[in-house]
């Protein structure tokens, strides 16, 4: 069995979209027994199976790791010569059109460090099953568009495991001889098995109620350690919000007498949708002031929301096969945006969701691994969980919003929830949904699911002083991805507006619907040439080259009425100066000095903006905008600009950090807002280098009621040399030994810090007694975190890379799925010179050489180094 996974490696088999054929067998009906134990599981499966269409394919049933103790058909055991495995499949010659096939499994949770299937976790047992790791439980077909009704029983330990939920409805349990004890749960729902899962847990309940908008009585529980149930106040908000957002924006409601959730500590990412049974990564239930930032509360707001919304994208309507992920993923996404800024504050959601847009999905689109949202082929369908499925898919999603309006595109989605409930969908299926019910023309638009690559959208604005009218030419190009070398133009929404000087006022906002390769739009009545805000809201996910002069984008930095329109000319500005520093130019930093004190002086504004609007834009993104990337050079420039920020405003910063302090915590927009604004403030002094920062910096941690805030002076501090930094961080450790939560933000913290030393340090935190390969989130937080920090990942000739490097090949025995996420930084060797590039190349190639590599990293490394 050890050599399953080895074989796979050798040489991964390449799956393409096209090749999607129906299954030979479907599975009405599965029951499922399982007598849990940590050590040694046995799991019995009756599946009823049924021919599907004319053909005499025999029963194949996926497994991985997996070795049938017994095999039964219609009640009768099999002998050895009436069964094979091909590739860990279990494969049976049938006969006729249905068969009960019943087989019985041993697996051993806790060795199992993939964290697929069924494996322990801090005491207790669980499952992740999407993508494939069903077939790590037992034999079946495992594909998302083979759907079962389920009946789960299980038994356990009832001292260990008080606590055994699974999908669905409870409908049964009781006590066993020998101190165990049963549980049944039925799920009335046709489901994908990725969905299936279950708990044994020892574990407290935040118990509560939903009633839905037919009047149906829901039960919600949020299953965690008893220590932590008074840090699932927020996720239990956020779940009851979201339900009652769902009823009233898509007419969607709960379908389960019960809806439960789980947070675990080992969780290969955010969380998983099971049908009512949704299990979390502790990190997005668990939040009180004390040990989660502001972005933390949002996170779990927003991941329950997501979780929740895909009991109807994503559950209901599954996917037909795992090319179709982002019909679920980034409609899903799509929703959780949109219910965020619902709750909070609409501008700055569209800001933070555009800025993760950028640092991740063009990143990625514009490297090694760039994929359409619906790609055409994969080795390891793990690796395809990227922000391209799920944040470009949903802007795709905002951009048939915006093209529709509400109205029909809600006429739309109800058409899309009615066609395919109870199915295994399509991408196409819902276009066609979107067109049919919100009564649109998508055929050019299709090609956002088929075309890779961030298109660039050069927009020229000249003025007819005769016809007083403005032109605005806008061209198009989508830049050559692997395998898809020449492109055609795209249909976008570009959402624009044009600003006359001399009112400080636009005509209107437009949406222009660019669809050629270049397009002139004509605007009468304009006497003057007008400023223009193009792209407002980020209609489209592009990037817009314009020649806008610095005046005009400081103009628009003050007037422009779209948030992140504003936002967007602010960053414009700042970037400006610093790509032209780091070119060797002589920039004139003046204009972004103005445009921040003005900024911070517009009363009009919210903090939680300010702190947006002001911000410089990261390393990274400077980076993302130079085809040759100098990490020293970009920090440096960076670091002047910020110095020269900091000094010249320095009373500005004063003034605002003393302005922010809070009495007592409230998580109000304008709390979280001036949180927010008070650690840029602090921030911006510490730059300035004024004598005082690391006491001020250090009286904020101190002080502090709020992760927020403590994390934010920890982070000023851990850039620095004084005493002030190693008293910190020492503090900061003891006081949250016992929390992974928040030694995760300690060895986060560290990892992304300027410090000269960061590569050293991280060096020795790799070698910490509190660091652990084994927690996907330590592993995170150290050196997914370090390999972000550009500047620090290219210091030292290569160290950086080598010790990525050494990780990925140390995990991936282990936990081939988080050590594949750390590929990427290493497959962006072709921006960063010769000299670094061939670094980066030579450690791609020695993971290459490891043997015994899982094709989650040979995926990723090999398209890295093509
Ligand atoms: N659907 C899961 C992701 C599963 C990832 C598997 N590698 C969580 C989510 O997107 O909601
Ligand atoms: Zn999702």
């Amino acid at each position: 069995m050890a050599d399953i996974q080895s074989t796979a490696a050798a040489a991964p088999s390449v799956i393409h979209r096209s090749d999607y054929r129906p299954p030979a067998w479907l599975v009405p009906d599965v029951a499922l027994d399982f007598r849990l134990d940590a050590a040694a599981t046995q799991v019995r499966a009756k599946l009823s199976v049924v021919r599907n269409g004319a053909h005499s394919d025999p029963l194949r049933l996926d497994g991985d790791g997996l070795m049938p103790r017994m095999i039964r058909v219609d009640g009768v055991e099999l002998t050895a010569d009436q069964w094979s495995m091909e590739a860990g499949a279990l494969v049976i010659a049938l006969p006729g059109a249905a068969h009960e096939v019943e087989t019985l499994v041993e697996l051993s949770p806790t060795t199992n460090t993939q964290l697929m299937g069924l494996y322990a976790s801090g005491g207790l047992l669980c499952t992740q099953c999407e993508a494939q790791g069903f077939r790590r439980i037992t034999f079946f077909p495992d594909r998302p568009d083979v759907l079962s009704r389920y009946s789960v029983r299980m038994e356990a330990d009832k001292a260990l495991y008080p606590v055994l939920l699974a999908n669905g409805d409870p409908v049964g349990s009781g006590d066993l001889e020998g101190g165990r004890h049963w549980a049944q749960w039925n799920d009335p729902f046709l489901k994908p098995c990725y969905l299936f899962a279950l708990v044994a847990a020892d574990l407290a309940c935040n118990a509560d109620s939903f009633t839905t908008m037919s009047g149906r009585e829901v039960s919600l529980g949020i299953w965690v350690r008893q220590a932590d149930l008074p840090r699932t106040t927020h996720a239990m908000k956020a779940l009851k919000d979201s339900m009652a957002w769902d009823e009233r924006v898509y007419g969607r409601e709960y379908d389960l007498a019960v809806f439960n959730i789980v947070a675990v500590a080992d969780f290969n990412f955010g969380a998983m949708e099971n049908k009512g049974l949704n299990i979390f990564n502790s990190r997005y239930i668990l939040a009180d002031p004390e040990t989660a930032t502001d972005i933390d509360f949002d996170g779990v707001e927003g991941v329950v929301a997501h979780e929740y919304f895909h009991n109807w994208s994503g559950n209901r309507v599954t996917c037909r096969d795992w090319f179709q992920l982002s019909l679920k993923e980034g409609f899903t996404v799509f929703r959780d945006q949109t219910f965020s800024a619902d709750m909070g504050s609409p501008a700055v959601k569209r800001i933070d969701d555009v800025r993760i847009l950028r640092a991740a999905q063009f990143q990625e689109d514009s490297g090694p691994l760039a994929h359409p949202i619906r790609p055409e082929s994969y080795m390891e369908i793990s690796n395809f969980y990227t922000a391209t499925i799920y944040n470009k898919g949903a802007e795709i999603i905002r951009m048939m919003h915006t093209m529709l309006g509400p109205e029909r595109f809600r006429a739309g989605t109800d058409l899309y929830f009615d066609r395919h409930d109870g199915q295994a969908a399509t991408c196409e299926d819902f276009v066609k949904a979107m067109e049919d019910g919100g009564q649109i023309d998508l055929t050019q638009f299709r090609l956002w699911y088929e075309q890779a690559g961030t298109p660039r959208v050069r927009a020229l604005l000249s003025h007819d002083p005769v016809s007083r009218e403005a032109l605005l030419t806008l061209s198009q190009t989508v830049p050559p991805t692997p395998g898809q070398p020449v492109k055609k133009p795209m249909a976008m929404p570009i959402r624009v507006a044009l600003f006359d000087r001399a009112t400080d006022a636009h005509h209107g906002d437009e949406t222009l619907m660019l669809t050629q390769a270049e397009q002139t739009f004509r605007f009468p009545g304009f006497a003057a040439q007008p400023v223009l805000s193009i792209n407002r809201g980020f209609s489209a996910p592009v990037v817009i080259e314009s020649d806008r002069s610095q005046q005009d984008l400081a103009f628009l930095s003050a007037h422009d009425d779209d948030p992140f329109a504003r936002y967007e000319a602010m960053q414009q500005l700042m970037v400006n100066v610093l790509v032209g520093t780091v070119a060797g130019q002589a920039m004139d930093d003046a204009p972004v000095i103005a445009a921040i004190r003005d900024t911070v002086a517009d009363a009009a504004l919210d903090d939680a903006f300010i702190a947006e609007a002001i911000r410089l834009p990261s390393e990274s993104y400077i980076g993302d905008q130079m085809m040759m990337v100098d990490p020293d050079a970009i920090h440096i420039a960076r670091e002047r600009l910020q110095t020269k920020i900091g000094k010249t405003l320095e009373t500005v910063w004063r003034d605002l950090h003393a302005r922010t302090e809070a009495n007592g915590f409230s998580l109000s927009s304008a709390a979280k807002g001036a949180r927010k604004l008070r650690n840029t403030a602090l921030n911006y002094l510490t730059a300035s280098g004024a004598v005082d920062a690391d006491d001020v910096a250090f009286t904020q941690f101190d002080r502090a009621d709020n992760m927020t805030e403590r994390q934010g002076a920890l982070s000023v501090l851990a850039n620095g040399t004084g005493d002030r930094r190693e008293a910190a961080l020492d503090i900061f450790y003891n006081r949250y030994a016992d929390d992974p939560l928040v030694l995760d933000k300690w060895f986060q913290t560290q990892a992304l810090s300027f410090h000269l030393d960061t590569l050293a340090i991280v060096r020795e935190l790799g070698q910490h007694k509190d660091f652990t390969l084994g927690n996907p989130n330590r592993v995170r937080s150290l050196f997914g975190a370090f390999a972000a920090n550009q500047w620090g990942f290219h210091q030292g000739n290569g160290e950086g890379y080598r010790m990525v490097a050494d990780i990925i090949i140390a995990l991936d025995p282990l936990n081939p799925q988080t050590a594949a996420r750390l590929v990427p930084p290493l497959g962006r060797w072709r921006r960063f010179g010769a000299q670094r590039g061939q670094a980066m190349r030579a450690e791609l190639e020695r993971i290459l050489a490891t043997p015994g590599l899982s094709k989650d990293v040979i995926e990723q490394v090999t398209k890295s180094l093509d």
